[in-house]
């Protein structure tokens, strides 16, 4: 008797819950514990052999950030882009956003900011804020997930693109997916009125797809996001807004940009080119990047 062939296709990580994730293949979808030792995220391919999730394949790319015990932790995988959802509340924090575009550009993913609650930013402050990042050549989107202004943009520029929406708990990363994508409406909180933080509403990842063709995935809020893997060198390349002055070259091929003599980047600085307080964010990233690149710092 002749063996039965073995039907092998593609699936898709949707939902991670814990110890257990669910794939999606041609139309279905299975919860499964991944086999031992393999760390599954939502996003990964996996091998589906005869309906059973079997390993997954390979990575184009990971997002990944120092997690709460010091370890690499992946947040995300096989993304083109990475939505940086902000608000004005809880508090635009700039340097936070710094270090998701670094990371993504690190990682070959394209950064894009989405400055949401913009019915909240009466005089405009955080927009134009905002509005710094887009003349650092990175997209952004002005968006309200409650009335809708700016949505259908945002909504187009994601059709057929994987993508993630990360931020602090509380910036309404669940109320745009709401808003895109009305088959699902997931539990969104309000902010503590103690503290005006985020709650932590959202406690697991999830990829939804749109009838556009929209990858989109709702991740739980982080309180800090410190990326990990990049040198000094890789911080010193993929640092926002220095692009255009590197075209120029330093002196120094390996320049870290801080006293080194012919640095186009300490000029640009030195003339306003570039603004101190991103400059500082530079530093600050710089010296993460670092420590971590000591010999006596634990990774996994
Ligand atoms: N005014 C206003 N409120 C908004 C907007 N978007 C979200 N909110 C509110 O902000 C609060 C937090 O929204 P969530 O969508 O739960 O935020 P989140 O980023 O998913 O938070 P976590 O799941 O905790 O990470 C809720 O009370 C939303 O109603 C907006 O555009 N304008
Ligand atoms: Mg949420
Ligand atoms: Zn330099």
């Amino acid at each position: 008797m002749t063996k039965p062939d073995v039907v092998k296709v593609t699936g898709t990580v949707i939902a991670h819950h814990g110890a257990s994730v669910t794939v999606e293949f041609e139309g279905m979808t299975t919860r499964v514990k991944p086999p031992d030792k393999q760390k599954w995220v939502v996003g990964d391919m996996v091998r589906v052999e005869n309906g059973i999730p079997k390993e997954n394949l390979q990575r184009r790319n990971e997002l990944a950030r120092v997690g709460a015990t010091g370890k690499r932790q992946v947040l995300a995988v096989n993304l083109d882009l990475l939505l940086i959802v902000t608000a004005c509340q809880p508090g635009f924090n700039p340097v936070v956003l710094d270090s998701f575009v670094i990371a993504a550009h690190h990682a070959g993913i394209r950064p894009v900011i989405v400055l949401n609650k913009i019915d909240l930013d009466h005089d405009d402050k955080y927009r134009s804020a905002a509005l710094d990042y887009r003349n650092l050549g990175l997209p952004l989107f002005c968006v309200c997930a409650i009335t809708g202004e700016g949505m259908d943009d945002f909504y187009d520029a994601l059709a057929d693109n994987v993508s993630a929406l990360v931020g602090q708990s509380g910036v309404g990363k669940t109320s745009l997916l709401n808003h895109m994508f009305k088959g699902i409406q997931r539990k969104v909180g309000v902010l503590s009125e103690k503290s005006g933080l985020g709650k932590h509403t959202t406690t697991s990842s999830l990829m939804v797809t749109t009838a556009t063709g929209a990858r989109i995935l709702d991740s739980p809020g982080i309180r800090q996001f410190t990326p990990t893997g990049l040198t000094p060198s890789d911080v010193a390349e993929c640092f926002p807004g220095f692009m255009e002055f590197l075209e120029a070259g330093c002196h120094y091929r390996d320049c870290l940009h801080m006293t080194e003599p012919g640095c186009s980047i300490l000029a640009a600085v030195e003339d306003g080119r570039i603004e101190a307080r991103l400059f500082e964010s530079y530093k600050t990233h710089l010296g993460l990047a670092k420590k971590e690149n000591k010999p006596n710092w634990k990774k996994k």
